[in-house]
């Protein structure tokens, strides 16, 4: 079984996207993983920054995998921080993993433009008994942080051999309900896969495959989900659909923290000279969302945020641990915990 690393997150920039909350990226550290360069989600479904994330630069190294074989694909939104003690991913950031394969010339070149793309994975929904709202409800993100922040992932056996992106998808609809609000954490991957077979899966075009329509994309899910339905193609036919709320499963359950190849964020980038986590995670208990996750505001933007009067759209973020920005809401609204201490919103006055 390989193992990609994806470790860490640092401090969230605080004059990013209205509504951001805690996990600002899913910060990779291995040979074979584009590492992200900045700290914001991406939420133009249309940019071509969605298909590899913003500026993140290609590696040399490539990951061999045997087609057939599993692997996983981890991701943290702390730097260095690969604890299953700390959340991978805060702030009720409820939302869809999804994995998808590019087939390229050179992994270590290519932009994902060329080929088009199929889906091997999806840990989306479903329905949490008793659970009142989708906040509620069993998430593929929920999963990553129950699972340590770890997806086994079956690479299909049919696929050629030859040189993949693999692009990992972690997608937060916290604040999906307003246009353009869901946030997408994307990485892509660089792997070499061996063996195989001639299947030709049907391709879907990054961007163009997601509309910021989509029922998986523009939803609320502060109030309750009858039904949900990711973005994006079905699985396809080697790939998997794994169940959200299930056990984790192989490395996803066996693997230890510091097992997998481990390496640091780029030096000179954001991460060293961002502060530490504001607050140190509680140790144990990552799989509910009353601990980890936390970090800091980024310093010297805190106070210019507020520097003029502001006023909010329902649903945009006013608060929570590490938020700086504008924290009025427009009339009628008022600011609300949802999912406190991490994460405020705008909702109606009552
Ligand atoms: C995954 O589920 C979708 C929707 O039910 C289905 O169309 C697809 O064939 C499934 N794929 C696999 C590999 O099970
Ligand atoms: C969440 O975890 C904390 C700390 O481990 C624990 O005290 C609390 O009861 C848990 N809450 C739920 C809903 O499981
Ligand atoms: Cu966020």
């Amino acid at each position: 079984m390989s193992t990609f690393v994806a470790a860490a997150l640092t401090a969230l920039a605080a004059k990013e996207v209205a509504g951001h909350a805690l996990f600002q990226q899913l910060w990779h550290a291995a040979t074979c993983v584009r590492m992200p360069a900045g700290n914001s989600p991406i939420t133009n479904v249309g940019s071509k920054d969605f298909i590899c994330n913003a500026n993140a630069k290609a590696t040399a190294g490539k990951c061999p995998v045997p087609a057939g074989s599993t692997v996983t694909v981890e991701m943290h939104q702390q730097p260095g921080d690969r604890s299953c003690g700390s959340e991978a991913i805060g702030g009720a950031h409820w939302g869809p993993v999804q994995i998808y394969l590019s087939k390229v010339a050179d992994a270590a070149k290519a932009d994902g433009t060329a080929n088009g793309w199929f889906k091997i994975f999806s840990d989306a929904w479903s329905k949490k008994s008793g659970g009142a709202v989708g906040d509620d409800d069993n998430w593929g993100t929920r999963d990553l942080n129950k699972c340590c922040g770890k997806m086994d992932v079956k690479i299909p056996a049919d696929i050629p051999a030859g040189d993949y992106l693999l692009r990992a998808e972690a997608l937060a609809l916290h604040t999906a309900g307003s246009a353009n609000g869901a946030q997408f954490y994307v990485s892509c991957y660089q792997i070499t896969v061996s063996g195989g077979g001639n299947a030709s899966p049907p391709l879907v075009k990054f961007p163009g495959a997601y509309s910021a329509s989509d029922p998986g994309i523009k939803i609320n899910i502060h109030a309750a989900v009858a039904n949900y339905v990711a973005p994006g193609p079905a699985v396809y036919g080697g790939g998997t659909n794994r169940t959200a709320g299930a056990a984790c499963t192989g490395c996803a359950a066996t693997c230890k923290v510091g097992t997998s190849p481990s390496a640091v964020a780029p030096s000179g980038g954001k991460p060293a000279s961002e502060p530490a986590a504001a607050a140190a995670p509680p140790a144990g208990g990552n799989s509910n969302n009353s601990g980890g996750g936390v970090v800091a505001a980024e310093p010297g933007n805190a106070g210019t945020d507020n520097a003029s009067p502001c006023s909010l759209g329902a649903y945009a973020q006013c608060g929570g641990n590490g938020y700086t920005g504008c924290t009025q809401c427009g009339s009628g609204l008022t600011c609300k915990a949802v999912s406190p201490p991490y994460y405020s919103q705008c909702v109606a006055s009552s």
